[in-house]
């Protein structure tokens, strides 16, 4: 299952225990919105990768593999490639690993290839961000599905977003860093993201379902108010 080229939300499964990884996968089957389940090496770590079918099987939605892949190509390959056996729809690999990494992954073809530009922490700013760029350019030349960009820093997603356009009418631009690292519902997808990534303010509320489709709405009525 590719992902879409549509507004949504991305729900980062981040959280460590698999039970409730399991009833929020079923309880996001019936929310109301356009999801994607994004699964992160802290879970994988605690469950194993037969969390993705599980997940998979139990939401019914496309699986991203979120192990932020950033080895050797053999070995970057080898990790993709044991993520797609398990389900995932999508891997996501660093990009400032460069092209080798990159090509290595994608050779697979066994699915989505999405990969990081820039990241939202500070840190960020130290290294990747003057590479960001020609990352950007690199990666949708090389023919990927998707970028990372970060929605903490809503210039540069309208910045790269509008140089990876140009490139590809057809890449997806992924962007978390909603809520819980400052940004809010909106500020990415109005600057040409097409999924906001969120982990901490769906799965660590009371009630993650509901958490998920109002931040879902309040995307879209942002989105409907720009127009
Ligand atoms: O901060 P949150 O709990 O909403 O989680 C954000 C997710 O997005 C988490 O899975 C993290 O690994 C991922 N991510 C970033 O937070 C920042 C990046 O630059 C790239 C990925």
């Amino acid at each position: 299952m590719r992902l879409k080229k549509e507004k949504g939300i991305i729900v980062a499964f981040d959280m460590e225990d698999t039970d409730f990884a399991l009833e929020l996968a079923r309880d996001l089957r019936g929310a109301s919105g356009n999801f994607v389940i994004k699964v992160g090496r802290r879970l994988e770590m605690q469950a194993g990768i037969g969390i993705l079918a599980q997940i998979k099987d139990a939401s019914g939605l496309p699986i991203i593999y979120d192990g932020k892949i950033a080895d050797v190509p053999y070995i970057s390959q080898k990790i993709a490639s044991n993520a797609y056996d398990a389900g995932a729809d999508a891997v996501i690999v660093h990009g400032f690993v460069g092209s080798d990494v990159v090509s290595a992954v994608k050779a697979l073809g066994k699915g989505d290839v999405i990969a990081v530009v820039e990241m939202t922490h500070l840190g960020s700013n130290e290294f990747i961000q003057s590479a960001a760029e020609r990352i950007a350019i690199m990666v949708v030349r090389m023919g990927l599905e998707g970028v990372v960009l970060p929605a903490t820093k809503p210039k540069r997603v309208k910045n790269l977003a509008r140089i990876v356009q140009r490139e590809s009418p057809y890449i997806y631009i992924i962007a978390p860093g909603i809520k819980a690292q400052g940004a809010s519902p909106g500020d990415a997808i109005l600057n040409g993201a097409d999924y906001e990534v969120v982990g901490r303010a769906i799965y660590d509320t009371e009630e993650p379902k509901l958490a998920a489709e109002t931040i879902y709405s309040e995307v879209m009525e942002r989105l409907d108010d720009n127009e």
